[in-house]
């Protein structure tokens, strides 16, 4: 790649881009040692970042993690599964393969080639959504910070840090794009991505789910099944952004989204196993029951789920938005598989129902389809959040067990949009504010819900050791038996 020119434009990178330049300080596929303007700012943000991730990375002492590293960017083989001393892990800068043919494939600029440079009319609006989308990255990381003192076991732990590093490497995609094509201002951006702090009461994040606190491991795994879904939704609207560094870097991080994604979907899966084994051998729903045999019960696994997914969804903006119609026209953001939709991806005719609250009820209200594409997105994700809420409830239906998990009514608990100035029931009703008063406790975890499930997160380091409130895993990773020492840890994490 050569330099950027004065308005902050970086042609597109040259030379064979699923080959990954390992050697070098900063691992990459963009050919950055044909660019040491850029390659010297990267550098010297790289301190900066490994200051953070010290201070505010993952907490416990470790020697090294059996954690895979991306190598290519290929369909076959793109990861490399060693144990790896965590401050040494190559976070590097990777972007799927270019497609020179590649067009844009929405908005007013439909059919044009996609953009190798910023267009100076929407790089406002484009650094915002990549200094958005960069800023929850990081979060995440602080957010998760103490949970390693809490491991229920190795291969927990071990994916714990395997999301933690990956969101790092994140967090380097984004400041690629910021500081090779947004210049100065770009550059700023990029230090204020390590300032601003989760929960930070003068900096917080820019994104309220990334404020709240990952208080144990439950919280953690819906985080992870909730969150980072959104994520994966969020990365599938950029993966088409006529701005083809963003669509290619985005489709590289869904790659690694997808096992974070596994995560939180197999991690609730297992805690509720656990609960239903101890149901069935108790013969016993009772709350103080279960959890005085050391397995949380069912009701605040659904607080923490009506919790999440509440906090989730509002990360997906208004129902009604210029912004997003705004983004969509230009061509910076897209639909969710927008290629395989079957319209003609410019939608100014086109108008949807949204769900609004009016004097106490639902109403329904026709809007154009451009100003609720936020809506249009949210939809495809709830349909995607269901798939695992069903799975979870296999294992309840498995064992004869009546009782079942769901997601509560998009509008239950919402900060953001239409119904942020509404009480809604879980189950779907519109409530005055002392109905959700006196309800609210058997709706969302409560500090004593908390503190419970914080009393079962005792750490389990011995490996194929796992603690009483989850089942272990089917099978371990990249083939490693369940019972693989996936974490080895300093002699100050063992006595932590
Ligand atoms: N909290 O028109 P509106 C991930 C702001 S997760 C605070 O309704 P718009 C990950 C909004 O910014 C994915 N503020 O919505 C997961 C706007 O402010 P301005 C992250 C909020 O703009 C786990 C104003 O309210 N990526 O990757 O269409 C671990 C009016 O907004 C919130 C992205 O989000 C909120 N919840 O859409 C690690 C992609 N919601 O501009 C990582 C980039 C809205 O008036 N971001 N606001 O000052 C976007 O596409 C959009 O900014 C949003 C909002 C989807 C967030």
């Amino acid at each position: 790649m050569s330099a950027p020119d004065r308005t902050g434009r970086a042609p597109a990178p040259t030379g064979p881009l699923s080959t990954i330049a390992y050697s070098e300080r900063i691992p990459n596929n963009v050919n950055l040692a044909g660019d040491r303007k850029l390659q010297r700012a990267l550098e010297s943000w790289q301190p900066k970042f490994l200051d953070w991730w010290k201070a505010l990375g993952p907490a416990l002492p470790t020697k090294d993690v059996y954690l895979r590293t991306a190598i290519a960017v290929g369909r076959d083989g793109w990861a490399h599964f060693d144990h790896v001393p965590m401050e040494r892990y190559r976070w590097g800068i990777f972007l799927a393969e270019q497609d020179p043919e590649r067009t844009i494939a929405f908005g007013q600029h439909k059919g044009e080639p996609a953009w190798q440079a910023v267009p100076g009319e929407y790089r406002a609006e484009l650094m915002r959504l990549i200094t958005v989308q960069g800023d929850t990255e990081p979060a995440s990381v602080e957010q998760q910070r103490v949970l390693g003192a809490t491991a229920p076991s190795l291969y927990d732990l071990r994916n714990l840090f395997q999301v933690n590093v990956e969101e790092g490497r994140h967090l380097w995609a984004m400041v690629y794009l910021l500081q090779a094509y947004f210049g100065r201002e770009g550059r700023e951006e990029a230090e204020q991505l390590l300032k601003r702090n989760s929960g930070d009461l003068d900096s917080p994040r820019i994104l309220g789910a990334f404020n709240e606190e990952t208080t144990d491991w439950l919280q953690f795994f819906m985080f992870t099944y909730f969150t980072d879904r959104d994520g994966k939704y969020q990365l599938g609207t950029l993966k088409e952004s006529a701005f083809d560094p963003l669509a290619r870097t985005c489709e590289f991080m869904l790659k690694e989204e997808a096992h974070h994604m596994f995560v939180g979907t197999t991690g609730v899966q297992r805690v509720v196993e656990r609960t239903v084994q101890k149901m069935v051998e108790l013969d016993t729903a009772d709350q103080a029951v279960l959890l005085q045999a050391g397995v949380i019960p069912l009701e605040v696994v659904q607080k923490y789920l009506n919790f999440q997914y509440s906090v989730s969804m509002d990360l997906f903006g208004s129902e009604r938005s210029t912004n997003v119609a705004a983004y969509y026209t230009a061509g910076l953001k897209g639909r969710w598989q927008e290629t395989r939709r079957k319209d003609d991806h410019e939608l100014h005719a086109d108008t949807r129902e949204v769900t609004l609250v009016r004097d106490g009820h639902f109403v329904q209200e026709t809007v154009p389809m451009l100003s609720a594409l936020n809506l249009d997105l949210r939809d495809e994700y709830v349909a995607d959040c269901a798939n695992g809420v069903r799975r979870w409830n296999q294992e309840l239906e498995n064992a004869g067990l009546p009782q079942r998990l769901f997601l509560p009514h998009e509008g239950f608990h919402r900060k953001v949009g239409s119904y942020s100035s509404s009480c809604i029931s879980p189950d779907g009703r519109v409530i005055d504010q002392a109905e959700w008063d006196a309800n609210v406790d058997s709706w969302l975890p409560l500090d004593a819900d908390r503190a419970a499930v914080s009393a079962l997160m005792v750490a389990h380091y011995e490996p194929g050791e796992f603690a009483s409130w989850i089942a272990p895993p089917k099978t371990g990773i990249n083939d490693q038996p369940v019972e693989f020492d996936y974490v080895h840890l300093a002699e100050e994490g063992l006595t932590a």
